[in-house]
């Protein structure tokens, strides 16, 4: 039995021989010598035949091997202080394990359709690469935040029989004798309930909408955690976020700093996120941009370039709170100073990426919130249970929920969110 070893682990084993598998990144050929970069998943390295020093079968093997296919491939590490890695194999054999011909993604610029339709094969790409690794971090800092918080991590259903954010944006499907279930919009009214038992929750899964909008910023299908914290208002929700942003981009900064350099990103701009971050109220909000030649009315939802208006020369993620009733979801609660509006928030991150969490205190008052169920028209008779939160031990409590797309696609500083996830979901796009 062959051991093979990972491409990561070669520094350490500098003059000995030893076994790789992997797939062709890429290779050339001078006629007497051959350059061949394998990819393993934990790194990349050249190997370099000679074809004076090696079996004439072995250079013959070389010559039909294509873009990407697998390989296994034996020699010995060389300390190479010009290699990215700092090693190269000197290699002696190399064996055809899975033929690749005609790979259809070559090196050179293709459009983003073609790239979409060939997913399955763009994500062995560098960037693709190193996009998945800052994703996989900022999850990892999620669920440590929030273990290290006291938080426990309470799984909410996909099908629902509640509307949980909107109507306008729901999958349907039939759900057996009982009607129409809805695929998540969130998971937030559940983790109300369990706030109530555990004090410190969350939800973290698939959420659904059914955004008919084509822009960069939205997809069907995308991930969010849920956290919600009993006894929190709104203020406490926004400390709460701004801590746990804080910790996300430090840790994508300490363990993903080499990802984001090959993704060219700005790693300053990162950097700077750092408490206090910006606070504004609607209200002040729309002065601003009706004094900076916005046509926005009080009472209207923030569009993606009021966003980046307000935004605009910020080195820190800017907080919007306390918006118009009418345009957020039924379950925010009234203010008390300002009735027209509610105790809620969005956060707004820098350099155009817009908003990237939407958090609110939630209504405690069982009779506001079933009036403002009926005045949304929403199905009274799927609500009864939320509402028997208001009337069991009614509490304040607070919560958010962080898009990871839109986080990872801020990190990575890329400008679309169909590469921040593996198989985006978007409108015009279910396969692969
Ligand atoms: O609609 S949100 O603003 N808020 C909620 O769903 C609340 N129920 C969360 C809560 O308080 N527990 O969505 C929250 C975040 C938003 O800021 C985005 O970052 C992300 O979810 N989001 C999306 N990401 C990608 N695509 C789409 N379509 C999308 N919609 C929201």
């Amino acid at each position: 039995m062959i051991e093979y070893r990972s491409i990561e682990d070669l520094p350490e084993l500098a003059g000995e021989t030893v076994a790789l598998r992997g797939w062709i990144r890429r290779f050339r050929s001078s006629g007497k010598i051959s350059f061949l970069v394998l990819r393993d998943g934990t790194g990349e390295v050249q190997c370099v035949f000679v074809k004076n020093e090696i079996e004439e079968e072995v250079w013959e093997t070389l010559d039909s091997l294509g873009h990407e296919a697998a390989v296994s491939v034996t020699g010995v590490v060389r300390v190479d202080e010009r290699a990215p890695s700092g090693v190269e194999l000197t290699a002696t054999g190399v064996q055809l394990l899975g033929a690749s011909e005609d790979f259809p993604i070559q090196p050179k610029e293709h459009g983003t359709d073609f790239l979409l339709e060939n997913r399955h094969l763009w994500l062995r790409s560098s960037r693709q690469i190193a996009i998945m690794r800052v994703r996989d971090e900022v999850i990892r800092a999620i669920k440590d935040f929030l273990h290290h918080e006291g938080f426990t991590l309470v799984d909410t259903p996909i099908l629902t029989g509640a509307i949980g954010e909107s109507a306008g944006t729901l999958f349907e499907t039939e759900y057996f004798d009982l009607g129409t279930a809805y695929l998540a919009q969130t998971g937030q009214l559940y983790v109300e309930a369990a706030a109530a038992a555990l004090g410190k929750v969350y939800c973290f899964g698939p959420t659904f909408r059914a955004e008919k909008s084509k822009t960069r910023r939205h997809l069907t299908e995308f991930w969010m955690v849920e956290p919600e914290v009993a006894w929190n208002d709104s203020d406490d929700n926004m400390a709460l976020q701004e801590r746990f942003v804080c910790y996300i981009v430090k840790r994508v900064l300490y363990n993903r700093r080499e990802d984001l350099e090959a993704l060219d990103r700005d790693i300053s701009k990162l950097e700077a996120i750092k408490p206090p971050f910006d606070r504004m109220s609607y209200t002040e909000a729309v002065e601003f941009l009706q004094a900076n030649g916005a046509e926005i009315e009080w009472g209207s939802d923030l569009g993606a370039p009021d966003e980046a208006k307000l935004v605009e020369g910020r080195d820190v993620p800017l907080f919007v709170y306390d918006y118009p009733k009418g345009a957020k979801a039924f379950y925010m609660k009234e203010n008390p100073e300002d009735p027209r509006t509610v105790k809620c928030n969005d956060m707004l991150a820098p350099e155009g990426y817009g908003e990237v969490i939407g958090g609110s205190q939630r209504e405690d008052d069982h009779d506001r919130l079933l009036e403002r169920i009926r005045e949304e028209g929403l199905p009274e008779e799927s609500y009864g249970w939320y509402l028997d939160l208001r009337k069991y031990g009614t509490f304040v409590h607070s919560g958010f929920g962080l898009g990871v797309e839109r986080t990872v696609t801020w990190m990575c500083g890329i400008d679309h969110l169909r590469e921040s996830i593996a198989f985006p979901r978007m409108m015009q796009r279910l396969t692969p």
